[in-house]
């Protein structure tokens, strides 16, 4: 095994079978018979329909691969009720391909595994005179890329790995070390000086597992500075705003909250401390989750909780909405050992899925109203049922996980694919199906329903993007 590499279980084959078609038949009759005759315990009857349900799941996947496979291979994602290809720059970066790879191999769906490593490994070039946008290249890309590598051990990858870290590292040359938001991969010119705390601190768990495999720290040492520049800026009161100039360190809005371009910030503070034993990510973490539940946590009565919006410098309440992003933060809190604000922020998450029988993008908690119905087949719930899942083994959240994944089917699948909701309300379908489809919102279906042997959770930690990552170093 090369060094660094390490090797996953095998992914449990739900669907495959090597008994002949005879022992097969009789294997099922005294099968049947026997659960005919014993009464079934919660436990076991909770394990079928989870076995089940993660087949399910397994061919779902399969039915949207095979969307993205006919119609837009090669080609960074598939649109699925046009049936046409869409590349984010004038040209591919195969991001479904590489944010796909991980839950292939996960799901045991070797062929395709082998024939999309192939692909990537022969087809995938950074040497594109192309903006791109730095903070979605490190987490679809590199995260990818790094994950598939610890899993396959194929050198390829890392290497690919390598050349975009290298092509990427000009967005930190700024005046305060905060990374600009895009950069010419051919030129290293840079773009971009407004960015926000998820774009400038989401990348330390990419650019560090890089700089341990490949051993050079100057990856680990630029994404750092970067996370705790965000850091460093907080207000008196603990809180980060909305956006922030990387050539002044000033802010430039003040709202605070956990959705989009602050969400994963804090996510990547705890995390980084699990990953590398860094304790400034620790203390940084502390000090930051401690402002946040005391500042944007809204207790509504009843054990009711979300988290709302605040002005960052005096902490008072400017927004109360939550929406599909925000459903993140259970699964931080779970991870960080508070389980039971993570039980009860879950719980107010699926009330807001089951709302219109899936979760919009932004809604009002106080007055119930949806005020941004899009629904980009977004995971972050998932990811929440199924951290929960994981540390409670509470059956409630498998059901939970069953009932959206019915009402994602339902709503949600076109004729060859899957596709966004341009709103919850009316179910009307949007020409989309992005990458974390596949790098995300399947593999933590998946993940809640499969065996625990499938991937072992406390063995890795997963960047934004859902790619695990094991500490081999
Ligand atoms: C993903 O690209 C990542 O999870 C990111 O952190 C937030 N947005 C999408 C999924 O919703």
């Amino acid at each position: 095994m090369p060094p660094g590499q390490f090797a996953f279980p095998e992914a449990d084959h739900l669907t495959k079978s090597r008994m002949t078609p005879r022992l097969l038949i009789s294997c099922v009759l005294v099968l049947a018979s026997a659960a005919r005759a014993l009464p079934r315990s919660a436990g076991e009857q909770a394990t079928l329909d989870s076995r089940r349900i993660a087949a399910q799941v397994r061919s779902e996947f399969l039915h949207a691969w095979g969307g993205y496979r006919k119609y837009a291979w090669g080609h960074d994602d598939l649109r699925p009720l046009t049936k046409t290809y869409h590349d984010w720059y004038d040209h591919t970066l195969l991001l479904t391909q590489v944010d796909a790879l991980d839950t292939l191999i996960l799901l045991g769906l070797k062929d395709e595994a082998a024939s999309t490593r192939e692909y990537v490994a022969r087809n995938l070039s950074f040497d594109r005179d192309t903006y791109v946008q730095n903070f979605e290249v490190t987490i679809r890309l590199l995260g990818g890329l790094l994950s598939a590598y610890q899993l396959t051990g194929d050198k390829r990858l890392l290497r690919l790995a390598e050349n975009l870290g290298n092509r990427l590292l000009p967005v930190f040359d700024s005046p305060t070390g905060l990374p600009y938001r895009f950069v010419n991969l051919k030129t290293g010119k840079v773009r971009g000086p407004e960015t926000n705390p998820a774009e400038a601190g989401t990348l330390l768990i990419e650019f560090g597992t890089l700089a341990k495999l490949t051993r050079r720290p100057v990856f680990y040492e630029k994404a750092k500075r970067a996370l705790v520049e965000v850091y460093k800026r907080r207000s008196p009161i603990g809180l980060v705003g909305t956006h922030i100039n990387v050539e002044t360190g000033a802010w430039t809005d003040a709202d605070s909250h956990l959705s989009a371009e602050i969400d994963s910030y804090y996510e990547y503070l705890l995390k980084c401390w699990l990953l590398f034993g860094d304790e400034d990510c620790k203390r940084m973490w502390l000090e930051s989750v401690a402002a946040a539940n005391k500042y944007l946590a809204d207790e509504r009565g009843d054990g009711e909780l979300w988290y709302g919006h605040a002005d960052m410098n005096t902490g008072k309440r400017t927004a109360t909405t939550f929406g599909a992003l925000d459903a993140f933060f259970p699964a931080v809190l779970a991870l960080s050992g508070d389980i039971e604000r993570a039980k009860r922020l879950q719980a107010s998450a699926f009330r807001m899925w089951t709302l219109n029988g899936v979760e919009p993008e932004v809604l009002n908690y106080r007055t119930m109203q949806v005020e941004y119905a899009g629904y980009p087949l977004r995971p972050e719930i998932v990811e929440s049922t199924y951290y929960l899942y994981h540390f409670t083994r509470d059956p409630a959240y498998l059901r939970m996980g069953e009932t959206m994944f019915g009402d994602f089917v339902k709503f949600c699948k076109t004729e060859e694919a899957y596709a966004g909701l341009k709103s919850v309300v009316t179910k009307e379908k949007s020409d989309s199906m992005q990458s974390f489809l596949f790098a995300e919102t399947f593999k933590y279906f998946y993940l809640l329903f499969a065996p625990p042997k499938t991937l072992r959770f406390e063995k890795v930690v997963f960047n934004t993007e859902a790619h695990p990552i094991r500490r081999t170093w």
